[in-house]
């Protein structure tokens, strides 16, 4: 039940865990029907997931309190702003504690409040707000003067993804590396397309 989910995550906050067996990065979503875009891949547009375990090298932490093999790590949370506020809310007060240093939260439709709210509720932890679809956006990034969102274009999780590791890299230079490797990769295939075109 929801508020199983709710006891666990305040058990979680309580057990002061050490940072590298906490999930880095929290994605959460609004719905389930947001995975495709939040999450991305196997013939989708490529999301979070695939920037961060396919490009960077996170793993998936699914349990709490199992001890992950990646040194980099995300996990994923469903929770409605206006169908389950009280996850929503516990989720966002625990996550500091619950070791996640940055959280990605997306939602679509026109009142994709997710994002907004959970920014406000876990401040001052930054928080990465994806608009799932076009009529999102002003509802994720119209926050009033004190309460900053930081927020990508409709559907760009995968861009989020990879502003949560720069975020994370200030302290690891382990990430630094990859993201800047990752960033070569992009510079190589663009270069290859412009020779490409050159040569006909
Ligand atoms: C939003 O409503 C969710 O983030 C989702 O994008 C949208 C529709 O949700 P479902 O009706 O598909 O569950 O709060």
């Amino acid at each position: 039940s929801v508020q199983s989910l709710i006891d666990q995550l305040h058990e979680e906050a309580e057990m002061d865990r050490p940072n590298d067996l906490t999930p880095d990065v929290g994605i959460i979503m609004g719905s389930d029907s947001d995975l495709p875009t939040m999450a991305g891949g196997q013939g989708k547009r490529p999301g979070a997931y695939v920037a961060l375990a396919d490009e960077l090298g996170f793993e998936e932490q699914t349990d709490y309190t199992d001890a992950p093999e990646s040194q980099f790590t995300f996990e994923t949370f469903v929770c409605s702003a206006h169908r389950t506020p009280e996850l929503m809310y516990a989720y966002a007060e625990t996550a500091a504690d619950r070791g996640i240093d940055v959280i990605i939260a997306g939602a679509g439709g026109k009142s994709a409040d997710l994002p907004n709210m959970t920014a406000s509720i876990a401040y001052p932890l930054p928080v990465i707000g994806v608009p799932v679809q076009e009529k999102s956006v002003d509802s994720v990034i119209g926050m009033p003067q004190g309460a900053p969102l930081t927020a990508v274009d409709a559907g760009k999780s995968f861009n989020a993804a990879l502003s949560a590791a720069q975020i994370l890299a200030r302290q690891h230079d382990e990430l630094r590396d990859r993201l800047v490797s990752y960033h070569q990769g992009l510079q190589t295939a663009v270069g290859e397309v412009s020779r490409d075109l050159h040569e006909l």
